[in-house]
């Protein structure tokens, strides 16, 4: 990557959905300037995105152009494509692009989609019981998107799409690291759970995943989390 490349300005504090850009822009080798800001904190972190994304959600990716781009899956896709040097995703002709584009749409639609409601439960519960409802019926539905993607996904390779970690790869990781956490991921998704903890200890990422997402004390949770 060329050092003088004007840089991609990012939006998401650590550990949120701009986790798995920022690992892919690390992988990339290409320049990031960071805005971190947890929209699910409150109305105010939230409004600070209103000029970068009218939904105010993070991740937001300004491209060097200046070009704004939203949706995780969506960016991720753009940089696999945008930096096919890096390896990091099957390109239009890879036998492997369907189910790719497949898993990277189903992270996101049914997987992602449940924190605009885990991370504000008073959206659509009345109360605190509902909210506890709520957490509990998500977390369910959670598990039961991994064990179905565990099932689905290409077998026989150390990464979901072969030999070499990819964007698909990086998601899964992040996302299975939110809420109800990880110990009840590898329990649900235990070939998932494989990959993860590859990426989880992929030596290029050991100084992103300090800085970015640590490891902290406890982080992996409990299996009957919710
Ligand atoms: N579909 C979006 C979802 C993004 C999203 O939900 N981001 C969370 C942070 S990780 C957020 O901004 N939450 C605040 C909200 O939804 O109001 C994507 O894939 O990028």
């Amino acid at each position: 990557m060329d050092a003088s490349a004007k840089p991609y300005t990012l939006y998401g504090a650590p550990g949120s959905g701009a986790t798995p850009v920022h690992a892919a822009l690390t992988l990339i080798g290409a320049p990031v300037d960071t805005v971190d800001i947890a929209p699910w904190k409150s109305e105010a972190e939230r409004d600070k995105l209103l000029p970068v994304n009218p939904m105010r959600q993070a991740p937001v990716l300004v491209l060097p152009s200046g070009e704004v781009m939203t949706e995780s899956a969506a960016i991720l896709v753009w940089l696999g494509d945008c930096h096919p040097e890096a390896c990091l995703a099957p390109g239009v002709d890879h036998p492997l692009r369907a189910q790719y584009l497949r898993w990277m749409a189903y992270v996101s639609a049914a997987i992602y989609s449940m924190y605009w409601l885990r991370d504000v439960p008073s959206r659509l519960a009345a109360d605190a019981k509902a909210e506890a409802v709520v957490l509990a019926r998500t977390a369910e539905r959670i598990s039961e998107c991994w064990r179905l993607m565990d099932a689905g996904v290409p077998q026989g390779s150390p990464y979901l799409l072969g030999d070499r970690v990819s964007v698909l790869d990086l998601y899964v990781t992040v996302v299975s690291r939110w809420t109800p956490r990880r110990m009840r991921f590898y329990r649900d998704a235990p070939r998932l759970a494989d990959m993860v903890r590859r990426v989880d200890a992929e030596p290029r990422l050991g100084d992103f995943w300090a800085a970015r997402f640590p490891f902290t004390p406890g982080w992996e949770g409990t299996e009957s989390a919710t």
